[in-house]
């Protein structure tokens, strides 16, 4: 239950939108307009001088993007959203926003590819140094504390090897710095687990994923207080511009009125795969939060609802057997990104973390024959079947 005092299904589909405001339209109606009018100059004056409410141009803020950053902070149980380009666009605005030169950022040892070139591009070339930490124990994040340190970057679960972190520990060391905790929450979508209810300070999403849901939109989400929010709204939002489009989030809002519905379906279906990679001889490891074997089964426990719809396994071999058995699939896609319909499959070490040095990747816990695997929607058996045919070939 959020402050709406409904729940998370009915919020998804019904806040934030008002269809007697628009004509009794059931969908939010796209506007798609660069730029909004004024009835004279003075009015003109007074919106920019913030004296008067109203739209002025859409890289500032749009009816339908607004429509959907209501819904998503409160879907987050946060007081304001802000809706992004892409991930990485909302990831690079907060990141750019809590710092400045000399600064000190701690990360979880692990994070998606780009957010770690990000975070060495602002180390090179802005003076704004980064720590990774495996942040399993209080100690290890304390000893990495400094007084520059200002944010504390997690990302849980860890793309792509499925590590958790305890949310909870991380805020309580974190507030006794009056650091800042910053938790990408991609992987899990709002209906899976709500960070700010832990006590972090801001939730980043790459909408892309499990809130679009349908491969077919790029888009990054932030949320937090109402002044974390507003103070990024104007400066690295408004001045390096990575703004949603109204088109992608009219797609966006469409995604999330079937989010619980395909989350509950994607856990579904992950569990059912998680079962029976775990029984195939050619399968080394798997990584999966809800499965009572998984190293951090007791932190997901505390923070998660369930396992959600991505799996990490090793295949015995090299990443040549790797890659042979990716080839030797029919229905599922070789694809980057997650979330989707469909079932998508990618090879971490040569895709989406090749641009992590070997020895970092290793430290992070991607090995040459670690291969993810976003489960979609269809059915189950189909999904296996297609997995199975393809290790047996590579077995044989
Ligand atoms: N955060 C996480 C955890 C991600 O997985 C991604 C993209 C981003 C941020 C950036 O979002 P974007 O700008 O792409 O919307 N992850 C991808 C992945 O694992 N495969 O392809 C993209």
């Amino acid at each position: 239950m959020n402050h709406t005092g409904k729940r998370f299904e009915t919020t998804a589909i019904h806040h934030g939108y008002d269809t007697k405001e628009h004509l009794g339209s059931l969908a939010v109606p796209i506007f798609q307009t660069s730029t909004f009018t004024f009835d004279t100059a003075e009015q003109g004056e007074a919106r920019f001088a913030g004296q008067e409410e109203g739209y002025i141009y859409s890289r500032l803020a749009n009816p339908t993007v607004r429509a959907l950053e209501e819904k998503i902070a409160c879907l987050e149980e946060g007081e304001a959203a802000l809706a992004f380009s892409s991930g990485m666009a909302a990831v690079s605005a907060v990141l750019l926003s809590l710092t400045k030169a000399n600064d000190h950022i701690i990360c979880s040892q692990g994070v998606y590819g780009c957010t770690f070139g990000l975070l060495q591009l602002m180390k090179e070339k802005y003076r704004i140094d980064h720590d990774f930490c495996a942040m399993e124990s209080e100690e290890q994040i304390r000893a990495l504390i400094r007084p520059e340190t200002v944010c504390i970057y997690v990302e849980t679960p860890i793309n792509p090897t499925m590590k958790l972190i305890d949310l909870e520990m991380v805020v309580k060391v974190a507030k006794e710095h009056g650091i800042a905790v910053v938790v990408d929450n991609t992987f899990c979508s709002p209906y899976l687990q709500r960070p700010l209810s832990i006590g972090c300070d801001i939730v980043i999403h790459s909408a892309t994923k499990y809130i679009g849901g349908h491969g077919d939109v790029i888009a990054g989400i932030a949320v937090g207080t109402k002044e974390r929010m507003a103070e990024i709204a104007k400066t690295t939002q408004k001045d390096i511009g990575g703004v949603l489009s109204p088109f992608d989030a009219w797609l966006l809002l469409r995604g999330i009125k079937t989010l619980a519905v395909r989350m509950d379906r994607h856990c579904d279906n992950a569990e059912k795969i998680v079962e029976k990679l775990k029984k195939h001889p050619l399968v080394e490891n798997v990584y999966y939060p809800g499965d009572p074997d998984h190293r951090d089964f007791s932190i997901y426990r505390k923070q998660m609802k369930r396992g959600g719809g991505l799996i990490s396994f090793e295949i015995k071999g090299t990443k040549e057997d790797a890659q042979r058995f990716l080839n030797c699939l029919q229905l599922i896609h070789i694809a980057v990104s997650l979330g989707d319909t469909e079932t998508l499959i990618q090879h971490p070490a040569t895709m989406t973390h090749a641009v992590v040095p070997e020895e970092a990747r290793k430290q992070m816990g991607i090995s040459d024959s670690l291969i993810r695997l976003s489960v979609g929607l269809e059915a189950w058996e189909d999904i296996w079947s297609d997995l199975e045919q393809a290790l047996d070939q590579c077995q044989a």
